[in-house]
């Protein structure tokens, strides 16, 4: 049952930053579940657990990022008992990463190596404009390309206007109708995965992405929750982050509902996620404008005539002030740690 390991993505510079760690009871591999200290990885020999290697657990004791997380390439070897150890973390093309408290030092690392982002938001209930906006700056930070999918579209009586609606929302990021029970929009969201790529699903819980993930993979994989529920608030159906690999190659990343999306030192996430504003922004008279009260504010004009809602600045804004206070905390963080550093050295 040899696994060909291309059809998830596997490639020739892969392949060179695998060759350091190659030797004969050493296999590639990409981690489809990461539990504590074990991870269900797919090699070439098929799908195994592997248990952390300690050198691992070591270099991550500081830093949880470093740990392997669904999605990672990774270096398995076998040993002669047949026990299997995750050795090593190949390096990441992309990283979807959260803040998870005001206390942790570091993000949370919710999937790796994806090449698109799927924000998957419901269109009934009502869908959310300050979580896509939030979720499409995460994703863009992630260094993986958004895509907007608005699901249940079968609840709307006029979906296209509602995609046309929050389109607005998502400037440069391509918007899908989904209604998986009305098998709409399913072939396009494949399109993703096509030629080994990567599609992770982030939203809210309750917004259909396990329904999705199974839609795609032809076979219930992934529990869902089996009550319809009529407030569309729906309790946590999936509780771990699981790469799926479809059968006409690629894979989707279903991630459990998130509430709260803190955002990390997101700047360049939040300049793509709101392009329109940093777009006019650069028309701005003072380069430091700051869109209040100066005079030759293109910003300020735009809210005037309507091409910028009031709504959508306000939601930058917020945005933008998060990410302020985070950097400002990181950048104390790392002068404490390297004041720390220093006095031990
Ligand atoms: N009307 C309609 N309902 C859908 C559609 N897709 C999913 N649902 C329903 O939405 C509910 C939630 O679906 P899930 O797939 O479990 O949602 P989820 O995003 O995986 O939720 P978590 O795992 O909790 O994050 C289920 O009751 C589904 O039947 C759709 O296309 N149309
Ligand atoms: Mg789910
Ligand atoms: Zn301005």
């Amino acid at each position: 049952m040899s696994q060909d390991l291309s059809r998830l993505g596997w490639d020739d510079s892969l392949a060179s930053s695998y060759r350091p760690f190659d030797r004969p009871d050493a296999e590639p591999a990409r981690v489809l579940r990461a539990d504590r200290g074990v991870c269900t990885v797919l090699g070439e020999s098929g799908v195994t657990r592997a248990s952390l290697a300690g050198s691992l657990l070591l270099a991550a004791a500081n830093d949880p990022v470093k740990l392997p997380c669904a999605g990672d390439w990774v270096v398995t070897r076998r040993w002669p008992d047949r026990r299997v150890t995750l050795e090593a973390v190949l390096p990441r093309r992309t990283a979807l990463i959260r803040r998870t408290s005001d206390k942790d030092a570091t993000g949370q690392l919710l999937a790796a190596n994806m090449d698109t982002v799927a924000v998957v938001e419901p269109i009934h209930p009502e869908p959310d404009d300050a979580r896509i906006e939030r979720l499409l700056a995460l994703a863009w930070e992630s260094g993986a390309k958004p895509v907007l999918v608005l699901s249940k579209a079968d609840t709307s009586a006029d979906p296209e206007a509602v995609a046309r609606q929050f389109a607005e929302l998502a400037p440069g990021v391509p918007v899908v109708l989904l209604s998986v029970r009305g098998r709409k929009g399913i072939d396009q969201i494949r399109g993703y995965a096509e030629g080994g790529r990567t599609l992770a699903l982030l939203g809210r819980s309750g917004a259909g992405k396990s329904t999705l993930v199974n839609a795609l993979a032809g076979a219930a994989v992934m529990p869902v929750q089996a009550i319809r529920d009529a407030d569309g608030k729906g309790r946590h159906t999936t509780a771990y982050r699981n790469l799926v690999p479809l059968p006409g190659g690629g894979a989707v990343l279903d991630t459990p509902g998130i509430r709260g999306v803190g955002l990390l030192d997101t700047a360049e996430g939040l300049d793509r996620a709101f392009a329109d504003i940093a777009e006019l922004a650069a028309h701005c008279r003072y380069g430091d404008c700051r869109h209040g009260a100066e005079p030759g504010c293109a910003v300020a004009a735009a809210l005037e005539n309507g091409s910028l809602s009031a709504r959508r600045l306000a939601s930058w804004r917020k945005l933008r002030h998060e990410v302020e206070v985070e950097s400002a905390r990181q950048r104390a963080r790392q002068a404490a740690a390297g004041g720390h550093r220093h006095r031990r050295g």
